[in-house]
């Protein structure tokens, strides 16, 4: 028999993910989530690079930074304001795959928009994720709101609003934090720090190693977690989560993480980092990293994998063909979503 270690073990013997509470079930979910947003990201690039889609934006590399932080939400009662990198956060919330093609190629079923958006502008009413705008950390203040709101109607939803560092230096963040300190909201304020904002190096960004650091001066805990360790952000998310809810305020987590992917499809990340730099962060990969430990704690059998390969082959597979050939937004389109339709 395997001996565990410490990646694996907890306390006691216990493996890390009983000792969090999550059954072998719902760990094993979470791997399932993190794949699905792995595999649909790299068919949207196949897709791109042959011309039959324009854009795409990429989760790749974050994946555990966001399927560990949404995994700790109740989907549909907490109210979720996402950005374009988080494939992760709304498939775990309950977005589909095809949700997912749909709003890429456009077309008039896409449930974030009606395929006016581009593509990782997330939205849906049912799951409380809320429809977002292009310029960055706009959502932050969004996410201040709707935790006053969930105050004033005495409700215990939490907000949680996901951002890059590079969006961490707009006013709005600052605005963001400095109201939601002072009213004490149930709001959490997750940083995925992948060190670029397109081509700026963290560096160019900021005086400061952690983003985390600057809670204190907003009033409120920052944490900073290693955002590869789909565990360690789970903990985390979950413990700013009970905090929220019980009145205690906001939580700035800052997962530390990598994108491995260039910034959009448009961008070329040679340009401004080195592939050597790429290659370490690679070996650090979310997912074969919590691969390994699912299959040291014994919960990760070869048939289990091979039924999450094949369910997540089958989902993307089915997601594309539908997506393609499904109708795009007529002329008609146009007006519904953006003028109030007259009553009566
Ligand atoms: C207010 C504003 N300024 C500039 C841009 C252009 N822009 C889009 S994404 C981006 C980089 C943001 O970097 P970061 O917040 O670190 O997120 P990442 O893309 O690295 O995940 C920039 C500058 C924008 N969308 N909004
Ligand atoms: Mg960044």
């Amino acid at each position: 028999m395997a001996t565990k270690t410490a990646e694996v073990e907890a306390r006691g013997g216990q493996s890390r993910h009983r000792a969090l509470g999550l059954s072998d079930e719902r760990a094993l979910a979470i791997y399932e989530v993190m794949r699905l947003a792995r595999a649909v990201d790299e068919r949207m690039w196949l897709i791109n690079r042959q011309g039959r889609a324009p854009f795409v934006i990429s989760c790749q590399g974050q994946e555990g930074a966001q399927v560990g932080s949404a995994m700790a939400l109740k989907p549909g009662y907490d109210w979720v304001a996402p950005y374009y990198r988080d494939a992760g956060v709304v498939l775990a919330l309950g977005m589909t795959a095809r949700d997912q093609m749909l709003s890429f190629f456009a077309k008039r079923e896409d449930p974030s928009s009606a395929g006016r958006q581009m593509p990782g502008h997330f939205g849906s009413q049912r799951l409380h994720i809320l429809t977002g705008g292009s310029p960055v950390a706009t959502q932050l203040l969004h996410a201040a709101g709707i935790a006053l709101a969930s105050r004033i109607r005495k409700e215990d939803a939490v907000t949680i609003a996901y951002f890059g560092e590079g969006a961490s230096s707009e006013g709005d963040c600052h605005e963001a934090m400095n109201f939601a300190g002072i009213h004490k909201l149930g709001v959490i304020f997750v940083c995925e720090n992948n060190g670029y904002a397109i081509s700026v190096p963290q560096s160019q960004q900021m005086a400061i190693l952690n983003v985390a650091d600057r809670a204190a001066g907003y009033g409120f805990p920052g944490v900073v977690v290693d955002g590869n360790d789909v565990l360690a952000v789970y903990q985390a998310t979950r413990d700013a989560v009970t905090r929220a809810r019980t009145g205690e305020g906001p939580t700035l987590i800052e997962a530390k993480t990598y994108r491995f992917t260039a910034h959009s499809s448009d961008d070329d990340d040679r340009r401004y980092r080195q592939a050597e730099e790429v290659a370490v962060w690679r070996q650090k990969d979310p997912i074969p990293r919590y691969q390994r430990y699912l299959r040291e704690a014994g919960v990760l059998t070869e048939p289990v994998e091979a039924a999450i390969t094949e369910r997540v082959t089958a989902q993307v597979d089915d997601a594309t063909e539908y997506a393609e050939q499904a109708p795009d937004p007529s002329a008609d389109d146009l007006l519904p979503h953006v003028f109030a339709r007259e009553l009566g």
